[in-house]
């Protein structure tokens, strides 16, 4: 690639936040400044809870101010405050830091060497009798192996809370997969398919329990003077539900822009040695919520390094979701279960990763530009 083509090319991010109408959202503004109520279950926090609950098909949802609260608040309320939890070391921090958060001892199981989904194999050979739960990720929001995870955790009495950061809106097999397991966790923050500038939720089973999170994401009220366990205070605002309530408008269509994206990078990528991309599954409504390719140095001739610096330099400013592993990070450096040679797939996975630029506004020309600067050796 000569300088004069460099030049012309201006950065493109990995993400960019999918924005509701402005005009819209100052009428809705102006109708919270009539109501006076900013929060605490309010008029949009009631209508988004419900709406979102009818578009993900689930049947009890509570949104949340961020999405690494949620996962804190599941173990909360399903009382897992000690023992081992099993989770994956091919993460974002915020899902091992939730263990941490509760007191709880992270074991690193392995992921497949595909998908970078915890392997149910390695799980199982992970349970000690310290064991209570299992913490997985549907990493990129491509759906873990739930029947296997679940027979695991049936047979050893374990619960399982899915980190769903990534999957809002996956389905398999036409039910969401957030219906998977105990509890299922969403991240709504500015970078993900689904925003509320920051924001996240809780999905449950029951109404019981729904009532449960409720109040623990209030301070644990259960009454106007009475408090019975140590909640927190993470409730979305009436400001961000509105916000939420637009940007729901707009999703379907921001997903299938992503998905004509993917199309365009996997017909290009299919040409050239060395770069493995993942494929659509069978069965699977996907979201297209990022786009990893992974570098085979050898094949390529160029690493993974070298090829995201070379993006760099062009202005295309992709991620290498996720390097390093989580035990690499220095907060894990002292857990046992985070040896290497536990977990050569994750590790693979974490040294060959780059999350391509993957959202609504990116067109066919921004896609063809990034393509050429991966295909020139
Ligand atoms: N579990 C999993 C599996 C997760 O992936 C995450 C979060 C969580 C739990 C926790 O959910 P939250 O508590 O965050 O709701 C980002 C996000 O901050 C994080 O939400 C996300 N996962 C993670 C995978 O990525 P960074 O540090 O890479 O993002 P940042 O702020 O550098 O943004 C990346 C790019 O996006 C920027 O270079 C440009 C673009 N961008 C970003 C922001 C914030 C914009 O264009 N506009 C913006 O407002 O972590």
């Amino acid at each position: 690639m000569n300088s004069k083509t460099h030049s012309t090319l201006s950065p493109i991010t990995v993400t960019s936040p999918l924005l509701p109408d402005l005009g819209e959202f100052t009428e809705l503004l102006q109708d919270i400044w009539q109501r006076k109520w900013l929060t605490n279950n309010g008029h949009y926090h009631k209508q988004l809870e419900t709406a979102l609950a009818e578009y993900l098909g689930v049947p009890y949802i509570s949104l949340f101010t961020n999405g690494t609260l949620p996962l804190i608040t599941a173990l909360q309320a399903l009382n897992l405050t000690q023992g081992e939890v099993i989770t994956t070391p091919y993460s974002f921090v915020a899902t091992t830091h939730a263990l941490i958060w509760n007191g709880l001892t992270p074991v690193f199981a392995d992921v497949d060497p595909v998908w970078g989904n915890l392997d149910p194999a390695a799980v199982e050979a992970a349970i000690t009798d310290r064991t209570v739960a299992i913490m997985p990720v549907h990493v990129y929001g491509n759906p873990c192996d739930t029947e296997a995870l679940q027979r695991i955790a049936d047979k050893h009495g374990l619960k399982i809370i899915y980190d769903a950061a990534h999957a809002f809106g996956v389905k398999q097999n036409g039910r969401s997969i957030l219906e998977a397991g105990d509890m299922s966790t969403l991240s709504f923050h500015a970078t993900k398919v689904y925003n509320t500038v920051e924001g996240g939720a809780l999905v449950c089973q029951t109404a019981e329990m729904k009532q449960h999170i409720d109040q623990l994401r209030n301070f644990g009220f259960t009454g106007e003077t009475e408090v019975e366990a140590a909640g927190i205070n993470s409730k979305m605002d009436e400001i961000r539900a509105a916000y939420g309530l637009l940007n729901l408008q707009q999703v379907d269509s921001a997903i299938a822009t992503r998905e004509r994206v993917a199309k365009t990078y996997r017909n290009a990528l299919a040409g050239i040695p060395g770069i493995r991309c993942l494929q659509d599954i069978p069965g699977v409504q996907h979201n297209y919520a990022y786009f990893p390719i992974y570098v085979d140095a050898a094949t390529y001739g160029r690493t993974r390094d070298e090829l995201y610096f070379h993006l760099k330099e062009h202005g295309i400013l992709a991620r290498r979701y996720f390097y390093p592993v989580i035990p690499d990070f220095a907060a894990y450096a002292n857990s046992l279960s985070a040896r290497a040679a536990h977990i050569p797939n994750a590790r693979a996975l974490a040294n060959s990763v780059i999350c391509l630029p993957m959202h609504h506004e990116l067109n066919r020309g921004n896609a063809m530009k990034i393509l050429s600067i991966i295909s020139i050796q």
